[in-house]
């Protein structure tokens, strides 16, 4: 296995019109979750990735299951529960500037998740172990299965990849400033936004975020910057990768999935952090171009075509 996340994956609604959500009539189903993206943009990649997760014993459960399956992913270690459903996520289109989402996932079958999922073995045989800020935010006992995780890895040498994914909806800044500082305290990898970077640091720009997140313990640490590209920083150098350009942004969710996704595949086959980080903005762009969370995200052909700037099919 190259890299196992852990994390709750949704069904996502999206209305097949802009307008608010009371109006919507028509929706289209996909999937949405910040580790599963992460997993799959692995996957179409080539890498072998593992998910641990929960999901509910319903019809939405199993839709999530296949997709996953399908999608290449080792769903060995996803339980299915009784217990509480499936998560949903909605977007809302209010116009085409204003982008809204809505859990309903409180309680989710994946917010019930707690340190027994965490299987020892199954993380000590990864080459990284992927973690988000957002499954802390969603319970005590996700918070513990975290931490759980990240003392396993720790324990093995796995490398612990971070990405702090901060959503206010799910939990108060104050809480998630400590609990998302004591995470990258731990990380090997952070893989801040410039906001995140602005909540858990305080600090604005791309290089002091860096330095302070690598103060913290972190061996690389590499900032987004959104269509500008990103900034990196580790012990053996540091530079501005620009993003790449994007005619029009679809949907810009999942761009920083797509990231790490674009990230962990350059550092698995062992490219210069620099090529890694230009992989990952490559991804990001591809992301934002196509509608809904993960489908943008590309295979290795596809990849290797739009970073030689030739976005044509062969045929
Ligand atoms: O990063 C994209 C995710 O935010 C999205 O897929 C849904 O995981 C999700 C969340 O909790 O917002």
């Amino acid at each position: 296995m190259d890299v196992v996340t852990i994390g709750e994956t949704m069904v996502l609604f999206t209305p097949k019109k802009m307008g608010l959500l009371r109006y919507a009539r028509d929706f289209s189903l996909s999937i949405a979750g910040a580790e599963s993206n992460v997993a799959i943009g692995l996957s179409r990649l080539g890498h072998r990735v593992g998910w641990i997760s929960q999901l509910g014993q319903d019809e939405f459960g199993e839709a999530i299951l296949a997709m996953m399956r399908g999608e290449g992913i080792d769903t060995s270690q996803v339980r299915m529960t009784p217990q509480a459903p499936t998560g949903l996520m909605f977007k809302e289109y209010v116009h085409k500037k204003e982008l809204r989402v809505h859990y309903y996932r409180k309680p989710s079958a994946a917010s019930l998740m707690g340190p027994e999922l965490v299987n020892e073995e199954y993380i000590a045989q990864a080459k990284y172990l992927h973690l988000t800020g957002i499954t802390p935010a969603l319970s005590e006992s996700c918070r513990e299965a975290v931490f759980q995780a990240i003392r396993v890895a720790k324990k093995h040498g796995i490398k612990v990849v971070f990405d702090p994914n901060y959503r206010a909806k799910l939990w108060d800044a104050d809480t998630a400033k400590r609990v998302l500082g004591q995470m990258a305290a731990q990380a090997d990898i952070v893989l801040p936004g410039l906001d995140e970077g602005k909540l858990l640091v305080g600090e604005n720009d791309a290089e002091a975020i860096a330095e302070r997140f690598m103060e913290m313990g972190a061996q690389l640490v590499v900032v987004k910057r959104g269509a500008a590209g990103a900034y990196y920083l580790s012990k053996q150098g540091s530079g501005y990768v620009p993003g790449f350009p994007v005619e029009e942004v679809v949907d810009p969710v999942g761009a920083g999935d797509g990231f790490a996704a674009g990230l962990l595949s350059g550092m698995l086959e062992g490219l210069e952090v620099a090529d890694a980080v230009k992989r990952a903005c490559a991804v990001a762009a591809m992301v934002v171009m196509a509608q809904g969370d993960y489908e943008g995200l590309p295979l290795r052909e596809t990849l290797l075509r739009f970073m030689n700037g030739s976005g044509q099919d062969v045929v």
